[in-house]
């Protein structure tokens, strides 16, 4: 198929990129179910899909990736622009002439024996004044479907963007998945992301992490307003009103989880529901009603496997009954799937994520239990299956957002929740954020590395110059979002966590809710304002005697080297970091003194 447009420059570039890759064949998508249909039993065919079991799972197939290719790669990811500083210090940075020249050598012929698709998409509801609009071309049927799910595509998008529509131009080859050429770069001064050498999600659905959040940063910059690594939940009360939140986790901390809660039976009878509008990615507003204005800017949920089951996130156990892509899990003999933390008893024999035969209680030559789902392992669902999807998914203006909430994974030091007390202190709060490394990314495992916002590897322009931004607009916004801090794994002398988690999270939002709507006083720490324990809840939790306590307790010798912690940090953020998080760190030691 030609693709029906009139765009020009969009034809052109198409030609230009084609000439380079050589594909034997140039495919425009037009996103329509006949098409998906096609394109599956054509990776179905080639081996790159595997089908599941039509009749218990229907629509739903099956995928491996490279062994040395199951998350992001933030070593091979860069920033390319004119000036270093633009992009320093924590981004990768490459210029912008280097960073082509470097990957027309991998790209020259890489989709040669293949077909180029062409996939137009949209990043937020079509025709939303939110929306953003990109072609990704790729030889990967896998990541053409895939992104079917995560973005609104197909040729209304050609439509929409007509003769001359900006749009962002994403290049991505599978190549050889050559982890030595792999490089995923983006040039913001072109609106153009390049991606080569890898099959994995968030290096080649390059709508995701690479647009929504690296180029979208940026514009956001530029324009006034914000694009962060947050999920979207409405709580809706017993009288019918709902109330929005966003909350920003780094990777595999319990964003998905969180967005689609199940409220403990102890509260669902005080009537709260629970409604999902995102999952992983917040674009931030100023409304004419002066308050801040969130819209999802995906379509689906590119979820991690692994912990997810009926108790702790029964909503996506009831999504990916269909219609979804599973990638990395375990491949029961059955035809299908399996994961550490799923609700069945673990497979006497199956297949594990790279194919070899795996039983339960497997070992590695060090004793250590082998799983069958990568730790990675991922499922990409629409995210209009998830039961308790919000009405307004779609609405092309968003939901308005009563607060901010930021955690990561602290062993120690971080209580369950405090909240800050101004814009200000909160994006101090929000910027020195710290969590232990998970799966989501190479490197070792349960460090603990600053993860400012859970931003650290999306935002596409300089730290310093995005904490400014930050401050810039909560001076814009009239009526700003409160700014609160979570914790759900601090853990005991034995390494257990001493918070259940999943549904009973509701307990801290329901503290958050009831001090926005001035229902409880806070307890009033050098950290931030805390709840007392009786304002918190705790009906039908069964904590052993002192755990709240302990939950909610505050060393403040662990905190004044939290501080020694982040003034070095501070450090290697360079002379753009703001003087007011400065002037925030000071005022902290003076109060834990
Ligand atoms: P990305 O998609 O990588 O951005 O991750 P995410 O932030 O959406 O994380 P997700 O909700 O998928 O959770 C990641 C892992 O953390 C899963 O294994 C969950 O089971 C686990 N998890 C989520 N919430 C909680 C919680 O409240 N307590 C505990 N102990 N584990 C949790
Ligand atoms: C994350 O790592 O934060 C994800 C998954 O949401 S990926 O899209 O691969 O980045
Ligand atoms: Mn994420």
């Amino acid at each position: 198929m030609a693709g029906s447009t009139e765009h020009a420059t969009m034809r052109a570039w198409v030609g230009e990129m084609a000439e380079m890759c050589g594909p034997d064949a140039v495919y425009w998508c037009d996103g329509s179910i006949q098409e998906a249909e096609k394109l599956t039993a054509e990776a179905l065919a080639s081996g790159e899909l595997i089908q599941l079991d039509q009749k218990i799972l229907p629509g739903c197939v099956y995928h491996r990736t490279a062994l040395n290719d199951v998350a992001r790669t933030e070593n091979l990811t860069f920033i390319c622009t004119d000036r270093k500083e633009d992009a320093a210090p924590i981004n990768n940075w490459k210029s912008r002439q280097d960073g082509y020249a470097e990957a027309r050598e991998f790209f020259k012929g890489s989709m040669k024996g293949r077909t180029m698709y062409v996939v137009p998409f949209s990043m937020g509801p079509v025709g939303s004044p939110f929306a953003k609009y990109g072609i990704e071309l790729t030889d990967s049927i896998y990541v053409v479907l895939n992104m079917r799910i995560m973005a609104h595509m197909g040729q209304k998008i050609l439509d929409i963007l007509g003769k001359d529509g900006d749009f962002t131009k994403c290049l991505h080859s599978k190549a050889q998945l050559d982890i030595d050429k792999r490089r995923i770069l983006h040039f913001p001064e072109d609106n153009a992301i390049w991606s080569v050498n890898s099959g994995y999600g968030g290096n080649v659905l390059l709508g995701k992490k690479c647009l929504a959040l690296r180029i979208a940063s940026w514009l956001g910059r530029k324009e006034g307003w914000m694009a962060e690594h947050m999920l979207i939940l409405g709580i809706e009360y017993p009288d019918g009103r709902t109330e929005y939140v966003a909350a920003a986790f780094p990777s595999a901390c319990g964003k998905t989880n969180l967005a689609m809660l199940v409220p403990p039976e102890g509260m669902k009878s005080k009537g709260y529901k629970v409604w999902t509008v995102g999952d992983d990615i917040a674009w931030l507003r100023i409304g004419k009603d002066g308050r801040l204005w969130a819209v999802n800017p995906e379509a689906g949920c590119f979820g991690v496997a692994p912990g997810t089951g009926l108790k702790t996130n029964p909503n996506m156990m009831k999504a990916v009954r269909q219609n979804t892509i599973f990638t990395n899990v375990c491949l029961k003999d059955d035809k299908t799937v399996w994961w550490e933390g799923h609700d069945d008893p673990a497979p006497t024999s199956a297949l594990d994520w790279t194919g070899k035969p795996w039983r339960p209680g497997m070992k590695d030559e060090n004793g250590k239990p082998v799983p069958s789902a990568n730790p990675n392992s991922r499922f990409t669902v629409p995210i209009k299956q998830v039961p308790c999807v919000s009405s307004e998914v779609d609405n092309p203006d968003g939901v308005p957002i009563s607060a901010f909430i930021f955690g990561g994974r602290r062993a120690r030091l971080a209580p369950l929740v405090y909240e800050s007390f101004n814009w200000q202190h909160g994006t101090y709060v929000a910027a020195t954020m710290a969590s232990e490394r998970t799966a989501a990314q190479y490197g070792k495992q349960g460090e603990v590395r600053r993860d400012p916002m859970a931003m650290s590897p999306f935002v596409g322009y300089n730290m310093g110059d995005y904490f400014r931004h930050w401050l810039e607009m909560g001076k814009k916004i009239p009526n700003p979002p409160a700014i609160y801090h979570v914790n759900w794994f601090r853990q005991d002398e034995n390494g257990k966590f001493m918070w259940p988690g999943f549904g009973d999270n509701l307990r801290v939002l329901e503290w958050i809710l009831n001090r926005r709507a001035g229902k409880v006083s806070p307890a009033k720490t050098p950290i931030g304002n805390m709840p007392k324990a009786e304002d918190l809840d705790l009906s039908g939790l069964n904590l052993a005697a002192g755990v709240i306590d302990k939950l909610l307790a505050i060393d403040k010798q662990e905190w004044l080297a939290e501080c020694d912690g982040v003034e070095n940090y501070f450090k290697t953020l360079g002379d753009r970091l703001p003087a007011e998080l400065l002037q925030e760190l000071a005022s902290l030691r003076e109060r834990l003194k």
